[in-house]
């Protein structure tokens, strides 16, 4: 048994209750949480392992959304505007996923690891990024992406996901998690949604998608008009919305599922996405990067929907490190109160993902897997109030990172 000790525990328990002086007793799971000097007592043969003044002792980090297979892009994707980016995706697909090599993902997820996430959602399109997951450290829900839209061609592209699907099932074990994603309402064929659907609740498979992320998507969805009007005919001249928004959320009411961006999303569909225990997927990065406006928080938090954090892929991002992406929400949404938001925030990538994609992690409490990082802070901190403000502001790597109970980095 290993004992970590330091200047604070931040549990993300429920009660989000801090310990000074605390300590964490694990092996493979969490054995308890409490004070220093009560768990070295109890513990008397347990391994010590201390750490810097300032730290912080805290669950793993929680990515529930990004793309690994786009991690060749730094400068080629347009930005600003999101059909633009979409025609610039298009056009640079195919090289970009080539440079996506295994060893590039790799090097990606290593950085991911330095920065303290301990578990992703990878969205992955073409499989590409599959070895790369199966064989990280990290533990990795993995969410084989279905789209298309023309009749024609749905079998095909079903087929194609279930491919990769079952190779995906091929690589399950105690650290990678085959799943599913519908693409988006404007790209996915109902019919081809409801199958996939299914499939994720006939194997209970966690189930995620991109949902009302432009003013081009609503507009779209709703009225057949818009900035995808042009985009979407050039591929079928005769291009109609497929199905309205609530017959996209109603296909989901059976799983809970994570719903990405949201930006453009009514307070109705909020309702409707916390009322069948969904989740919101908030990736500010990207939102700035692709133009598409800030999420309202406080309209989604008035639904008390689970909020989860992602970066998006190196598509729509310079960084697939959480706290930068902490640190973008923080700057992003000035009307909420620094502490309140802080605290939010720091759940939203720990027990609230942990709960969005079904991981026995996201908090330091007894039983669950030990996925424990620590982090230092440069100086003490005025108030436990303040811990969660500082710690998004100063963190970039972590001093050391557990997964399963295990010293990684
Ligand atoms: O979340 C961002 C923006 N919205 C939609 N899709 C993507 C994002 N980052 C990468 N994508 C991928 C998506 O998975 O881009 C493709 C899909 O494979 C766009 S559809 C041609
Ligand atoms: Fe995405």
């Amino acid at each position: 048994m290993k004992i970590l000790e330091a200047d604070f525990v931040l549990t993300c328990n429920e009660e989000f209750e801090i310990i000074r002086k605390g300590a964490v007793a694990f092996e493979a799971t969490i054995v308890e949480v409490g004070e220093s000097e009560h768990l070295k007592a109890k513990y008397p043969d347990a391994t010590h392992i201390f750490t810097p003044p300032h730290s912080i002792i805290m669950p793993g980090l929680i990515n529930a959304h990004v793309h690994l297979e786009f991690s060749a892009n730094a400068t080629m994707l347009h930005y600003g505007d999101f059909i633009p980016w979409l025609q610039s995706v298009i056009k640079h697909r195919e090289y970009l996923s080539q440079m996506a090599t295994t060893e590039l993902i790799a090097e990606k997820l290593q950085l991911m690891l330095r920065s303290g996430t301990t578990s992703l959602g990878a969205i992955s399109s073409f499989g590409a990024d599959l070895e790369a997951c199966a064989q990280t450290a990290q533990r990795v829900v993995f969410f084989n992406e279905v789209l298309g839209s023309n009749p024609g061609t749905v079998d095909a592209m079903y087929g194609d996901f279930l491919g990769r699907y079952h190779q995906s099932k091929d690589e399950a074990s105690s650290t990678f998690f085959p799943a599913i994603a519908i693409h988006s309402p404007y790209s996915t064929h109902p019919i081809l949604a409801k199958k996939a659907i299914e499939l994720s609740f006939a194997d209970q498979t966690p189930l995620s998608t991109h949902f009302m992320e432009s003013l081009a998507e609503r507009e779209w969805i709703d009225e057949g008009k818009g900035d995808f009007t042009q985009f979407l005919t050039a591929f079928n001249p005769y291009a109609k919305p497929m199905c309205s928004a609530s017959e996209f959320l109603e296909l989901f009411n059976s799983t809970p599922a994570l719903f990405t961006h949201g930006v453009h999303a009514s307070d109705k569909e909020y309702a409707h996405m916390a009322s069948c225990h969904g989740t919101l997927t908030h990736c500010p990065m990207s939102n700035r990067l692709l133009g598409v406006g800030a999420l309202d928080l406080e309209a989604a938090s008035k639904h008390a929907i689970n909020l989860t954090v992602g970066t998006d892929g190196l598509s729509s991002n310079i960084s697939l490190s959480l706290w930068d992406e902490l640190r973008a929400a923080l700057m992003m949404h000035t009307n909420s109160p620094l502490e309140a938001l802080s605290k939010t925030l720091i759940k939203a990538v720990t027990c609230n993902a942990s709960k969005a994609l079904n991981l026995p992690v996201g908090k330091l409490e007894k039983s669950l897997l030990a996925d424990i990082i620590v982090a230092t802070l440069p100086q003490e901190v005025d108030s436990l109030e303040q811990l969660p403000v500082q710690l998004i502001l100063h963190t970039h790597q972590t001093h050391l990172t557990f997964i399963n109970g295990e010293l990684v980095c």
